[in-house]
């Protein structure tokens, strides 16, 4: 479920003057509020939630102000590319903490009201916005399977080493396998333990032969995740 809070910070395309900054459209106070220098379309006004975020509700004070205003709502991850997640929300004058439920809620780190008219034909303003959002947990599993190293001109045992981190309730799992190709991965796995000689390599000639290698991260507690930075062989 959502939670409201008011975002970490504000950037808006014009502000009237330092007493009406984009911090004023976040700092708890409506009595004090945004104002733009203009009315233009493209006047915008965009909030930062800190992190990546899956985000479903807006809600937005006028009261101070006398401007009724028309603005579609975006969603971006970097404040470069932005995807219209509601078009055309209506603010009235003075009115106080209009809820909008978004109708296509997702993924955002930024949210932008992107103006398109202004009631009275006067500037925009926003004098205090909240955002409700849910903390993106992490999956309980994923895999990544590594480009196959051509190990025919080997002529020593191999020792595997990676370097991780393992916070409680997460596990890393390593695997090895040696096929005769570099294009489809093996169906067997062995796991291999850290700082061993890696046991899947025969004994023989290895010529025409690939050492592949599978990552497995897993954890049962959504808010950590394990993460293996480094693999090599010695
Ligand atoms: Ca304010």
């Amino acid at each position: 479920m959502s939670t409201y809070a008011t975002p970490s910070s504000a950037v808006a395309s014009s502000e009237f003057s330092g007493s009406f900054t984009a911090a004023k459209a976040i700092d708890a106070s409506t009595s004090s509020y945004w104002l733009s220098t203009n009315y233009d379309a493209g006047t915008n006004i965009y909030f930062d939630l800190g992190k990546l975020k899956y985000v479903d509700k807006i809600k937005v004070w006028i009261g101070a102000s006398t401007i009724s205003e028309v603005f579609d709502v975006q969603f971006s991850a970097n404040a470069t590319d932005w995807t219209t997640v509601e078009s055309d929300c209506s603010i009235g004058s003075y009115d106080q903490w209009v809820e909008k439920i978004i109708t296509t809620p997702g993924n955002a780190r930024y949210v932008k009201f992107a103006m398109k008219s202004s009631g009275n034909g006067t500037r925009y303003s926003i004098t205090e916005v909240l955002i409700a959002s849910t903390t993106l947990g992490y999956l309980a599993s994923g895999t990544a399977i590594c480009h196959p190293i051509d190990i025919s001109a080997l002529s020593t045992s191999l020792v595997m080493k990676w370097t991780h981190t393992t916070p409680a309730n997460t596990t890393i799992t390593v695997e090895t396998a040696v096929n005769t190709t570099h294009d489809v991965a093996p169906v067997t796995w062995t796991a291999q333990t850290n700082g061993a000689t890696v046991s899947t390599i025969p004994e023989g000639s290895l010529s025409g032969k690939y050492l592949w290698v599978k990552i497995t991260l897993e954890t049962i507690d959504e808010a950590v995740t394990p993460e293996i930075s480094r693999i090599w062989f010695e």
